[in-house]
């Protein structure tokens, strides 16, 4: 096996779901190249090589420039907040590295379009960690969808709610809550929660023409946890907007961190002239569908467990009935990354695809300000 050399840069809660996928891929899928977690990179050293210790990475730097210009380094694996993706993924390119970068690509359109510039010029290969495409009862719709099976779609229906912001007293900045920071995020709801769902909208339905959105921050202002001072927030703490995809169908989207109770609801509906599908990742296995065409005295809503070997990604997995869970579709992204290395294909969404997602964010942040519709510039 061919030895891929990879480099983590930053370590939270995504650092930790790649790092178990890096660890997995190559156990449970047929790899020709084996992922060897060279190096992670974070400013703190002794959380670094805590964190380097506990997933078996074999050296600890605190300086990602470094990192990117080391010789026995392949891939750069993007996991640090969103305002260094830029910076980073712009200098991996062009030190020729392959790069994997953690949603949403940039802090807006213009940023990811350079990165995209980069990424192209220097040949090298790039992803991008949308990694609900790779629930299997999602890349199941897909399926199903391509083979026609909805006909022509009339509506897409996408909600991801959260209530983990609610308390005016949580800070903004810093570890963990730089989500909250808009210098550091880009944005709220829309580029960290709807990011995800528009991403999976334009793979299952294609792309968007223009949207109307509304968006609220309910609370202006909280204390930075850097500064120590009370600080303005700058995010959208919510935000629904309407869109209309360039084949004619009508969306409703809505993201919130206020639905008390819902602390990671992504739910997807998809109504065509044949037949509809619910996707709901708190059941992520289940993938609910009805069909026209059924007999009409035993019509009805289908609850499908993806669960069989002849579901998508499932016969790497247990035997049929046992299932997987959240951290397996990152596993499947790398699996699949590692495999488009091995076909030298993409393996989308590629940073041009999400840079698509970008404009559609770009377009309903200003909408959201302008209270008009607007059209999303393209990408392609
Ligand atoms: C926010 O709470 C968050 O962790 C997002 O940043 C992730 O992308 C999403 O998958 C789950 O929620």
């Amino acid at each position: 096996m061919k030895k891929l050399n990879i480099a983590l840069i930053g370590y939270g809660f995504m650092g930790r779901t790649h790092s178990n996928a890096f660890r997995q891929s190559a156990k449970f899928f047929d790899l020709q190249y084996e992922p060897v977690l060279k190096c992670v990179c974070a400013r703190n050293p002794e959380k670094a090589k805590a964190f380097a210790d506990n997933w078996g990475y074999e050296t600890v730097e605190s300086d990602w420039r470094k990192v990117v210009e080391r010789k026995d380094i392949d891939v750069i694996d993007i996991a640090a907040p969103n305002n260094v993706h830029a910076e980073i993924a712009m200098a991996a390119a062009k030190a020729g590295k392959m790069i994997l970068c953690e949603k949403p690509l940039s802090m807006d359109g213009p940023e990811g379009k350079k990165m995209v510039a980069a990424v192209e010029k220097a040949g090298v290969p790039n992803s991008v960690w949308y990694n609900y495409r790779r629930v299997p009862a999602v890349t199941l719709a897909k399926k199903l969808i391509d083979e026609g099976r909805l006909g022509r779609i009339f509506h897409y229906r996408a909600k991801f709610l959260q209530d983990w912001t609610i308390n005016p007293e949580l800070p903004q900045g810093g570890a963990g809550l730089w989500r909250l920071d808009v210098k550091v995020a880009g944005s709220g709801v829309t580029g960290d929660l709807l990011a995800h769902c528009i991403d999976t909208a334009v793979w299952l339905n294609g792309g968007v023409d223009k949207v109307s959105a509304m968006t609220e921050t309910f609370v202006k202002e909280r204390k930075h946890s850097l500064s120590g001072k009370v600080e303005k927030v700058g995010i959208d703490d919510a935000c629904a907007f309407l869109a209309r995809f360039k084949n004619g169908s009508l969306a409703t989207f809505e993201s919130t961190r206020y639905a008390r109770g819902h602390k990671a609801l992504y739910t997807l509906e998809i109504n065509g002239e044949h037949a509809s599908i619910f996707w709901d990742l708190h059941d992520l296995h289940r993938l609910q569908w009805f069909d026209h065409n059924d007999e009409g005295q035993v019509r009805g809503w289908r609850n499908l467990h993806i669960s069989d070997g002849d579901h998508p990604y499932m016969k790497h997995w247990w035997v049929p009935g046992l299932q997987i869970g959240y951290e397996h579709t990152f596993t499947h992204q790398f699996a699949d990354f590692v495999k488009s290395l091995e076909k030298n294909d993409p393996c989308p969404p590629s940073f041009r695809d999400a840079l698509e997602t970008q404009h559609i964010c770009d377009a309903v942040l200003k909408s959201g300000k302008t209270g008009r519709w607007e059209k999303v510039p393209g990408v392609k």
